[in-house]
C-alpha cells in the first residue's frame, strides 16, 4: 500500500472508520456511511516486527478525509478488542492476523466438493476460543447429501456446546438461521476454498455480488476465487467478512500441552484420568481413551486431536514474535522432525484405531 500520506489534510476532517478492505492501492475505510480510500501514515505501516502488518481489515481507524473525492489519511488504529489470526505458511511463520475485532467465527465446511476434515473445524474452533471470539460451524452443501452423512459430526460438536447450522447456499436451508445468528455481530467466514463462503454470504446478504467459481471438476478443489478479506455491512446491523479459502491453517501461538483445554468434551473427562496432566496419547488409566473405546468420543475426533497436538510441537511453530527468528531450526532439519513425526503420529492412529484407518493427508 502506497504511504504517502505525510503532510495532507492539515485541514481535513477528522473522522472514525473501520477497515473494510487493503489492497495495494489504498485502504478501504466504512465511516459507517460511505467508503474512503485512504493512505496511511508511515509510522503506522513501518513496523518494528517484521511481517506483521500494522493495518488490517476490522480494525477501527481514526482518519483525516482529505479533499472532496472520498479520500483520507489513517492516522491512528484504535486499540483491537480481538484478532484472528494464523501462523503464516511462508518461510518466516510469523503471525499473520487475517482479521480485527470480529465476535464470531463462522467455521464453512461442506459436506462434499470438496470435503471437509474435522481437523479443519477443530483448529478454527481453537484460534477463535484462543482469540475469545465464539466459533460458530455451518455445515453446507446439504442439497449434496443425505442428512445421515453430516449430522452425526453436526450433532456431536452440538452435544459439546458448540452452535452447528446446516445450510445450502443453493436450496436456502439454514439461511435463515445463519442471518438470525449474525445479526448485530461482526462475523468471519472462514474454511478452505470452495466450501461456499462468498455463496453463503451472497445468500445471507442478497445484493452483495460476491465471486463465486465452481470448484475443480476432477480433484473437487476449490479455485481460489476470493482473493481479499473484505468486510462489508448487513442491512440487519452488524458486519460479515469474507475470506479467502486458506490451504493450511496453522495454529499460532500455541503448545502442545496447551491443546487439551480446547477440546471440551476430553477436558471434562480429564479429572477421571489416573495420571494428573494426562495427556492423553500414552498413559494407562485414561479415560478420554476409555471414552473412545467405548464410542461416546468418536475416532476421528481423537485423530484431530493427535494431528493437531503434533503440528503445534514442530519447533517451526511460533510462540511469540521476538524469540524464535534466533533459536529456529534450519529448514531441512525441520522438514526432517516433521517427517518423523508424521510417522510417529501415524503409528499412534494405527495401532490405536481398531480399524487401522488413518488419513494421511494434513488438515
Ligand atoms: N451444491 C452446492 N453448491 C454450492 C453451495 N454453496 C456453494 N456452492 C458452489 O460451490 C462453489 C464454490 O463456492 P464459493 O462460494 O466460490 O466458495 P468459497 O468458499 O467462497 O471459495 P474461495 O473463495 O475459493 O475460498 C460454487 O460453484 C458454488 O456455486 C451449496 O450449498 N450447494
Ligand atoms: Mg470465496
Ligand atoms: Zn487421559
Amino acid at each position: 500500500m502506497d504511504t504517502t500520506g505525510q503532510g495532507e489534510g492539515a485541514d481535513g476532517r477528522q473522522r472514525i472508520g473501520r477497515i473494510a478492505r487493503i489492497d495495494s492501492v489504498a485502504c478501504h475505510v466504512d465511516d459507517g456511511e460511505r467508503i474512503f480510500l485512504c493512505k496511511a501514515r508511515s509510522r503506522l505501516t513501518d513496523s518494528p516486527l517484521e511481517g506483521m502488518k500494522a493495518l488490517v481489515v476490522g480494525d477501527d481507524v481514526d482518519f483525516m478525509e482529505t479533499g472532496a473525492k472520498g479520500e483520507g489519511v489513517i492516522e491512528k488504529v484504535l486499540p483491537r478488542r480481538s484478532k484472528l489470526s494464523r501462523a503464516r505458511p511462508d518461510k518466516d511463520g510469523f503471525e499473520q492476523i487475517i482479521v480485527a475485532n470480529v465476535t464470531r467465527v463462522v467455521i464453512v465446511a461442506s459436506v462434499a466438493c470438496p470435503d471437509s476434515p474435522p481437523g479443519l473445524i477443530d483448529r478454527y474452533v481453537i484460534s477463535a476460543e484462543s482469540a475469545e471470539v465464539t466459533p460458530m460451524i455451518c455445515i453446507n452443501k446439504t442439497d449434496l447429501a443425505g442428512d445421515d452423512a453430516f449430522r452425526p459430526m453436526g450433532e456431536y460438536y452440538r452435544g459439546i456446546g458448540y452452535e452447528v447450522i446446516y445450510a445450502s447456499a443453493v436450496s436456502g436451508r439454514g439461511i435463515e438461521e445463519l442471518r438470525g445468528a449474525l445479526s448485530g455481530e461482526t462475523a468471519v467466514f472462514a474454511g478452505h476454498s470452495g466450501v461456499g463462503k462468498s455463496s453463503l454470504i451472497n445468500a445471507v446478504q442478497p445484493g452483495l455480488n460476491l465471486r463465486v467459481m465452481p470448484v475443480h471438476e476432477q480433484s473437487g478443489e476449490g479455485r481460489h476465487t476470493t482473493t481479499w478479506v473484505s468486510l462489508m455491512r448487513l442491512a440487519g446491523g452488524g458486519y460479515i467478512v469474507d475470506t479467502p479459502g486458506i490451504r493450511e491453517f496453522a495454529l499460532w501461538d500455541l503448545r502442545p500441552q496447551d491443546i487439551p483445554c480446547f477440546y471440551k468434551d476430553f477436558f471434562a473427562l480429564g479429572a477421571k484420568c489416573a495420571m494428573r496432566a494426562c495427556e492423553h496419547i500414552h498413559e494407562s488409566g485414561c479415560a478420554v481413551k476409555s471414552a473412545i473405546q467405548a464410542g461416546e468420543i468418536p475416532h476421528w475426533r481423537y485423530e484431530s486431536y493427535l494431528r493437531v497436538r503434533e503440528s503445534v510441537s514442530s519447533p517451526e511453530v511460533y510462540r511469540s514474535r521476538a524469540v524464535e527468528r534466533a533459536g529456529q531450526v534450519p529448514l531441512g532439519k525441520r522438514r526432517a522432525s516433521r517427517r518423523g513425526q508424521k510417522q510417529r503420529l501415524r503409528r499412534q492412529i494405527m495401532d490405536f484405531t481398531a480399524d487401522g484407518e488413518g488419513e494421511e493427508s494434513d488438515t
